[in-house]
């Protein structure tokens, strides 16, 4: 038999697991290329994949989780061994923290070589060390075995609670062949992968029962309600039911922030005085106060809220995770809410008005004060009068997506800017990591083919700024706008010793523009309100790849942004 006869009757790794993955409609890798996967990624390439390649495999990692929160699909990420490996890791845990599927597929060494430490090109045991940091692990020795590997990997990243999953691939697998009819029957195209779970009708007439008989009912939206796309179901409970809300900072927009219910611009009157409270894909972490001390209405830090909790989520152990729950419902968003909307029948008595008319006044009251701040015009710039400009595309714009990281420049526009659409922020999520901005943008540009809006503090964009090659180079619709304070928090403080500068100290009128314009974007310096709303303005409309320097008041910033009482100084002084 010839070479040529062959190849047509066998086929290797590198094709088996292009065509595993695309069998299951995943058709874009997020990627850095090196041995053992640079052929893989041409080869994808030349099979008509999507292969979006970085600077970093943090953010490809990254990219590749907001893509999973994107669509429902899992992200994929591709890295080399050892180091590629572990700086795509950051990711991948960030990912299974936030509950977002993605999938970080890595080249590795050669089994025999690493298992005897014989110290193989970049050697490491790199499924031991990802395993406590995902959801699951697995590894593929055998090309008859890729089917199963993917198949197993997609159900693992998005069935039950979504999150990371590693792929281990060492690379003699590449090139391994097997009969092609062989390797096509044991390719899988997985079935259901995300079933849906049904919650217990008795699950769910406890909750609307205690729902029902609250005098000051409080619906707080989280993250997972956005990801469960049940966006029609939860707005017609919302509405239906007339009970307030409160959107996580990337639930926001799942009804739009100016809908009469929503209660953010009342937040620390409503946490403190509701009686009873449904957590809808919102876990009750450090974010909630773990549902405990002066946010709730409690007096010490330790003491529990008094409300009634009903907790909706897929993970049947996240009730009671930090203080009792009256009313688990376990299930899929989706299920659940369709199970109160049809339970709930057509004699609810919405929440009564001395709740919901305090909320109001309280709401009105906070609006006022909100809008007078946001139309001072001080010089320079303060995160106020920048982000009044932000709001102000968003809101023309509301399908563009706003990226969102930093400390200050993070809690203020989680305030200051409203969102009308779901799945429209995408930011520092439950860790309150820097670093997924560019990654983040790219991956959002690449699966909605939207304006993409990055607001990024300066410290933030730091961590992926090289990733403005990656912007230019796939020409993406990428307006970052890069809050510049010449620091972390400030850029005033001072070193006592006289000797270095302060650690959180930047070097003052840095140019950020120029990173931009250094790959053929356009960069731009915006010291005023007008500026910054020009070159917004221009950026969306164009679609060009845009960095807006926004010089921002290097005092204006406070220590920590709101979390300052986290600091342990902080906790020495109480
Ligand atoms: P936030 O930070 O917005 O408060 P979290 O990340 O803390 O949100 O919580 C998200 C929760 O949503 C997790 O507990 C997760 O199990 C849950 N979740 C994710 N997807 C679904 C889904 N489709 N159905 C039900 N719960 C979900
Ligand atoms: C991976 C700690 C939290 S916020 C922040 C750091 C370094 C930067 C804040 O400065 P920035 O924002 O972005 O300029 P602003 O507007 O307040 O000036 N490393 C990681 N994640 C986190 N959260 C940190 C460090 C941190
Ligand atoms: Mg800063």
């Amino acid at each position: 038999m010839t070479n040529d006869a062959q190849s047509q009757d066998t086929i290797d790794g590198f094709h088996l697991i292009i065509d595993a993955l695309k069998l299951n409609d995943i058709n874009t890798l997020y990627a850095l290329p090196g041995i053992p996967i640079t052929d893989f990624l041409r080869i994808s390439q030349a099979e008509g994949m999507k292969v979006i390649s970085f600077r970093h495999e943090q953010h490809a990692g990254n990219a590749a989780a907001a893509a999973g929160f994107l669509t429902g699909k899992p992200g994929i990420c591709f890295t080399v061994s050892a180091p590629g490996f572990l700086n795509g890791l950051t990711a991948l845990a960030n990912a299974t923290t936030n509950c977002f599927p993605m999938i970080l597929i890595s080249g590795s060494s050669e089994r025999e070589v690493v298992d005897l430490q014989q110290g193989d090109y970049e050697e490491m045991d790199q499924l031991a060390i990802a395993k406590p940091l995902c959801k699951a692990a697995y590894r593929v020795l055998h090309a008859e075995d890729i089917g199963v590997g993917i198949a197993r990997a997609i159900r693992s990243a998005v069935s039950g609670r979504p999150g990371g999953v590693y792929l281990d691939l060492p690379a003699k697998l590449f090139a391994q062949t097997i009969a092609k009819d062989v390797g096509q029957k044991s390719l899988i195209k997985v079935v259901d992968p995300a079933p849906k779970q049904i919650p217990a009708p008795e699950a769910v007439n406890r909750a609307l029962d205690l729902l029902k008989n609250a005098k000051k009912p409080l619906v707080i939206l989280g993250k997972g309600a956005a990801y469960a796309r049940a966006d029609a179901e939860i707005r017609k409970f919302i509405e239906s039911s007339g009970v307030p809300y409160l959107p996580m900072s990337m639930a926001k927009g799942l009804l739009p922030d100016n809908h009469p219910q929503c209660a953010s611009a009342a937040r620390s009157y409503v946490l403190a005085e509701a009686d009873v409270v449904m957590l809808v894909g919102a876990r009750l972490n450090w974010l909630l106060s773990h549902g405990k001390g002066k946010t709730w209405g409690a007096s010490s830090s330790k003491e529990p809220t008094k409300a009634k909790i009903i907790q909706v989520d897929i993970s049947p152990i996240e009730p009671d995770s930090n203080v009792a729950t009256a009313a688990p419902v376990i299930g899929d968003i989706g299920s659940c809410i369709a199970a109160f909307n049809s339970a709930m029948g057509s004699s609810w008595n919405k929440p009564p008005s001395d709740w919901t008319g305090a909320i109001s006044e309280r709401k009105d009251k906070n609006l006022t004060k909100m809008a007078e701040t946001l139309a001072k015009n001080p010089s320079p710039m303060n995160f106020h009068s920048a982000l009044n400009v932000v709001k102000n595309k968003i809101k023309e714009r509301p399908d563009a997506i706003l990226v969102n990281e930093g400390a200050n420049t993070l809690d203020f526009a989680r305030s200051i800017v409203d969102m009308y659409e779901p799945r429209k922020r995408i930011d520092v999520g439950t860790w309150g990591i820097m670093g997924i901005g560019m990654g983040y943008a790219v991956a959002a540009a690449v699966e909605t083919g939207k304006p993409v809006i990055a607001v990024c503090g300066d410290s933030a964009f730091g961590f992926s700024g090289m990733e403005v090659e990656t912007i230019c180079r796939y020409n993406l619709p990428v307006c970052v706008v890069v809050f510049n304070n010449n620091g972390i928090y400030k850029g005033t403080d001072k070193n006592p010793a006289g000797t270095d500068m302060a650690p959180t100290q930047f070097v003052k009128g840095a140019k950020y523009e120029m990173l931009m314009q250094a790959f053929g974007g356009a960069g731009v310096r915006a010291a005023t309100p007008e500026e910054l709303s020009k070159a917004m303005d221009e950026a969306v409309s164009s679609g060009r790849p845009t960095l807006i320097n926004a010089i921002i008041d290097e005092a204006a910033g406070t220590e920590s942004g709101r979390i300052t009482s986290l600091n342990p100084a902080a906790a020495k002084k109480k």
